[in-house]
């Protein structure tokens, strides 16, 4: 075994102990805080497996600082947003989720939140807000917004009081502790490198941030931070937003009395994080508070969390969130910032692990890329110039036929690829500067092995501008764009796919359509029929005596593929480019490389 394959080997074992650590921490919490304490939300029962818009839509995740810049510069805003609301009509998405769109300093893109009531003044105004949801209104459209509050930015005006004296009426808003013999609290590391701890010198305390030290962890034991949190939460639902995808919500609770991190759960904090004794408490009264009294979609991003302990936040007869995001699969082959291997067999495990554990009347999420993550089609599919379009589109059915709501990341709809990164200075997110200081500054890995890591993994991959034509940078701006758009705009554009039948655009059209119209591909039972096949991802969906089939050849090679027992094909319901696809009565399937097609049984 080579040394890089050991180290990931135990960086796994590490994580995997660190996982069931924190499973067993939050089963002991759920049994212990939540049943006991909690009173039920007894005004709107819902009943288990029933219909709802949320999970008929196809959602649409715009990071508006890449997606259109219609003032020169270089940043995009809400007016770009609204100038292509057409275009994503046209697609068939019914739903945007927003990523934050608040006044901030922009440590972290807008994820560290200043005033939770003001517009992000390069992404404009208060009315521009009002003039986009009016013109989704008019298109059926609805919003759903980010809500970050398991921190806030430093300049924040809560943290601005909290930070200048220890009886400061929004001291507890955050977590001040006294230094360690001189050190650090506790070991908590941050995601974004370093230390979770700030020391602040105003007061010689500490304060906690799981992230960038300018995102300071606010105090959820506090119930004013609470309560302030549900009056904004009102105030953007008043406006007429239709729900939250709430960042990283499971961390709002925190350890009592945050004892140090065993050793083995260092490289993967998330899994204790996640398992704080009063995150369903919170959510159930943030349910009970404010949710249950709007019709709303809620979506939790659910970092550290594991399939299996998915149900307790989405469960309907718990009254806490809708769905969660999992990321077992766009982690698949990740172990932090390192790229791992993955295989089919591993992917499909994965889709039926999450299936089931949502079981029939919960539900998930599906998704393969966003904000955080490398691009859909470089990480999964294959995105040199013979097959990009080919891989975009299998990976796109896979997708869309899940028992899931479909969560599309701005440009995969054009099989947008990974930036070809080369140096350094070529990222700008908080993430990789913070780690290349504890890896590469450190000595602990060279900066080559980092580079060509992240250079896969990066955040950035997914961030450059959208590409929505071949003029100066894609389109996206008349003047410098704030991260360089990927050279590949000149071939890959929404100018050149709108009006192609055959683009990955128009293909994603007809599967959110299909989709659309089609109940047994939205709630039809899931279940995978050649769980060993390592080329060939065939699933059926069927929801009584409606019965779809997928196939999906996942080589770059011409397959012959025989049904399994007792499946033949009726009709074909979408292809995404056989020469000859297969006809009423069919049992073996010619697949052409990276075809993937959807079947009526
Ligand atoms: O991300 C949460 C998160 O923990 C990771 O997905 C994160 O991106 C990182 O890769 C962990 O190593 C959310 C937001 O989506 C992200 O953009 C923010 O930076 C972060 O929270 C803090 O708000
Ligand atoms: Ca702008």
């Amino acid at each position: 075994m080579n040394t890089l394959i050991k180290k990931t080997a135990t960086l796994r074992m590490g994580w995997l102990s660190a996982a069931l650590m924190a499973a067993l921490l939050s089963q002991q919490a759920i049994a212990s805080e939540t049943e006991k304490t909690m009173p039920k939300n007894t005004a709107a029962q819902s009943v288990p497996g029933e219909n709802k818009w949320w999970k008929e839509a196809v959602v649409y995740q715009v990071y508006p600082r890449s997606f259109n810049d219609t003032n020169g510069d270089g940043i995009g805003d809400l007016n770009g947003i609204t100038e292509k609301l057409d275009y994503l009509k046209t697609l068939g998405v019914n739903v945007i989720w927003l990523s934050p769109h608040f006044d901030s300093p922009n440590a972290d893109n807008g994820y560290d939140i200043r005033d939770y009531r003001k517009v992000m003044k390069e992404f404009g105004t208060m009315a521009d807000f009002d003039r986009m949801m009016a013109e989704m209104k008019k298109r059926h459209m609805r919003l759903i917004i980010d809500l970050v509050v398991n921190h806030t930015s430093d300049e924040n005006q809560w943290f601005v009081e909290s930070r200048k004296s220890k009886d400061n009426p929004y001291r507890d808003f955050y977590i001040w502790r006294d230094g360690h013999n001189g050190k650090e609290p506790n070991n908590y590391p941050s995601f974004f490198g370093g230390s979770a701890w700030k020391l602040d010198p105003q007061t010689g305390q500490y304060y906690l941030h799981y992230f960038a030290s300018k995102q300071p962890d606010l105090n959820w034991d506090n119930p004013k931070v609470r309560a302030d949190v549900y009056d904004i939460m009102r105030f953007w639902l008043d406006k007429g937003v239709s729900g939250f995808r709430m960042d990283v919500i499971p961390f709002i609770s925190k350890q009592p009395k945050l004892p140090d991190l065993p050793p083995a759960a260092l490289a993967h904090p998330e899994f204790v994080f996640a398992n704080g004794p009063y995150v369903h408490q919170y959510l159930q009264e943030m349910n009970r508070e404010v949710l249950s009294h709007y019709d709303t979609m809620t979506v939790g991003e659910a970092f550290g969390v594991t399939p299996e302990q998915a149900k307790t936040f989405t469960d309907p007869q718990r009254h806490e969130l809708n769905m969660l995001f999992n990321f077992d699969l766009v982690r698949l082959d990740r172990d932090g910032w390192r790229k791992t291997d993955w295989t089919l067999p591993q992917l499909k495990a994965t889709y039926t692990k999450i299936d089931n554990a949502a079981g029939d009347d919960g539900w998930n999420t599906s998704f393969l890329s966003n904000h955080d993550n490398p691009r859909a089609v470089s990480h999964f599919g294959d995105d040199g110039p013979l097959w990009r379009e080919a891989s975009a589109k299998a990976l796109a059915t896979m997708m869309m036929t899940q028992r899931a709501t479909p969560f599309i990341y701005q440009g995969d709809e054009l099989g947008m690829t990974n930036y070809p990164f080369r140096r350094i200075e070529d990222y700008e997110d908080v993430e990789v500067r913070g780690q290349w200081k504890d890896f590469v500054v450190s000595g602990k890995v060279s900066a080559q092995e980092y580079l060509q890591n992240v250079r896969q993994t990066s955040r950035d991959n997914a961030r450059t501008p959208m590409q929505w034509n071949s003029q100066a940078n894609g389109g996206f701006t008349t003047g410098k764009p704030w991260l360089a758009v990927n050279p590949d705009y000149v071939q890959i554009n929404a100018a050149s796919q709108e009006h192609n039948p055959d683009s990955v655009y128009n293909y994603y059209r007809h599967l959110i359509a299909l989709r659309s119209q089609t109940p047994a591909l939205i709630y039809g039972k899931f279940k995978d029929i050649d769980p060993a096949n390592d080329k060939v991802f065939a699933y059926t969906r069927t929801q009584d005596d409606q019965r779809y089939l997928v196939v999906i050849n996942f080589t770059k090679q011409q397959l012959k593929y025989s049904l399994p027992e007792g499946i033949k094909i009726n009709r074909l319901a979408l292809d995404s480019g056989s020469a000859h696809p297969a006809k009423e009565g069919a049992t073996q399937l010619a697949l052409q490389p990276w075809q993937a097609s959807i079947y009526r049984l």
